[in-house]
């Protein structure tokens, strides 16, 4: 038998994912997969998950494929054999942890939103801008930025291909939250969520409406309710202090008109984002209850026509199965993990940066405030 020396192993970096619940399952799957799918990326060593459970963070990390669990992301942080470091704990944590993570020289993936507040993602940035003199990046998790479908729109919209975009509707539906019986949990608390489905749901179509337009939104109307204002805690009622719902219209640089539509309580709605933007010479559609297919009307056409997003060339696609093979929700993870790699190799900043999180998290505020004062109009630059 021969063996072969792996010529990644020497590049190879050690990756810890601070957090076990849904979304640590979602990237400990992307770490897992990304070398088998992406050989060019530099390796990467799924070395320890970390969580405040000792059992479960154990039995977690055996599930993911780790070789070790941990309970104090502090020590984690002091590690030499750790060089990546992947922000999965509720928001509350997210500007602690990753500046840490950044000041100990690690290089960070913050899931979004980037931060519960203003005054955390202002400080993410700052830290984020120092640590990259250093060679030290960081990359927000907007992992839709990573469907396949949506990258091809963006490239669509870039080309120019529907022409001088006018007007966005984008709506993204859940009903986890639509049985009154439903329980508490920490992303109904303010202090630990920072907002409901704002921050969770519309922080996603906020960075979908900059991705895909390559523009800033520059002022919003809005309004945001809560329908169900206490829900069962463990030791009895508990008041909900986020919102369930937000409804604005948007007002973009180039021009175009957004209207935004996030809920977590449409009644059998369980993760639906819808995305249409139409310009002056084409339009374009996407459902990620479909996320392999994208409707395209390009170059003055006038009607759609459905395009499956699996051929060679495709975003993402190349390095995955043969055309008309199909990818699901956990690949947009894999990509992200992809993406951060080659930019690591290329000892560049991956995006979406720290700023391009905190640009969001701007929007958002401007949303809050606006829904505050019933809908008013507030300008983004007043944030
Ligand atoms: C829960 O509402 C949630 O997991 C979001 O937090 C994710 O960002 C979204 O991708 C799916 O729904």
């Amino acid at each position: 038998m021969t063996t072969q020396a792996n010529p990644s192993a020497s590049r190879e970096l050690g990756v810890a994912v601070i957090g076990y619940a849904f979304m640590g399952k979602a990237h400990s799957h992307a770490w897992r997969n990304v070398a088998a799918l992406h050989p060019g990326a530099p390796g990467v060593r799924q070395q320890v998950l970390v969580g405040r459970d000792p059992d479960a963070v154990t039995v977690a990390a055996a599930q993911y494929g780790w070789a070790e669990s941990a309970t104090d992301w502090h020590a984690v942080l002091e590690r030499d054999d750790i060089d990546v470091v992947d922000v999965c704990v509720p928001g509350h944590l997210h500007a602690e942890v990753a500046i840490a993570a950044l000041e100990a020289g690690k290089h960070v993936i913050a899931e979004k939103p980037l931060a519960n507040t203003m005054a955390e993602a202002e400080k993410m940035v700052a830290t984020a801008q120092a640590a990259r003199e250093r060679g030290v990046h960081s990359m927000v998790g907007f992992n839709y930025r990573r469907v396949p479908a949506l990258a091809a729109a963006r490239q669509h919209v870039a080309a120019g291909r529907i022409g001088d975009v006018r007007q966005v509707r984008i709506a993204y539906l859940q009903d986890w939250l639509a049985d009154e019986a439903a329980p508490m949990t920490w992303r109904l608390r303010r202090e630990l969520a920072g907002s409901g489905a704002l921050g969770d749901l519309a922080s996603h179509a906020v960075d979908q409406v900059r991705f895909l337009l390559g523009q800033e939104i520059t002022g919003v109307n809005a309004l945001t309710e809560t329908f169900v204002t206490q829900r069962a805690g463990a030791s009895g009622p508990e008041e909900v202090t986020v919102d369930d719902a937000a409804w604005t219209t948007m007002r973009t640089s180039g021009g175009a008109v957004v209207s935004l539509e996030v809920t977590r309580m449409a009644t059998s709605r369980k993760n639906a984002l819808g995305i249409e933007v139409y310009g002056s010479t084409g339009a374009i559609r996407f459902d990620l209850e479909r996320l392999n297919h994208l409707d395209v009307c390009l170059d003055g056409a006038d009607a759609f026509s459905r395009v499956l997003v699996t051929e060679p060339g495709d975003p993402y696609i190349d390095g995955w199965w043969p055309p008309g093979h199909v990818l699901g929700w956990d690949a947009t993870f894999t990509h992200q993990a992809s993406d951060f790699l080659a930019a690591l190799a290329a000892g560049q900043e991956p995006t979406p940066s720290f700023e391009d999180g905190l640009a969001v998290q701007r929007v958002l505020a401007a949303i809050e405030a606006s829904a505050a004062q019933d809908g008013a109009r507030v300008g983004v630059e007043q944030i």
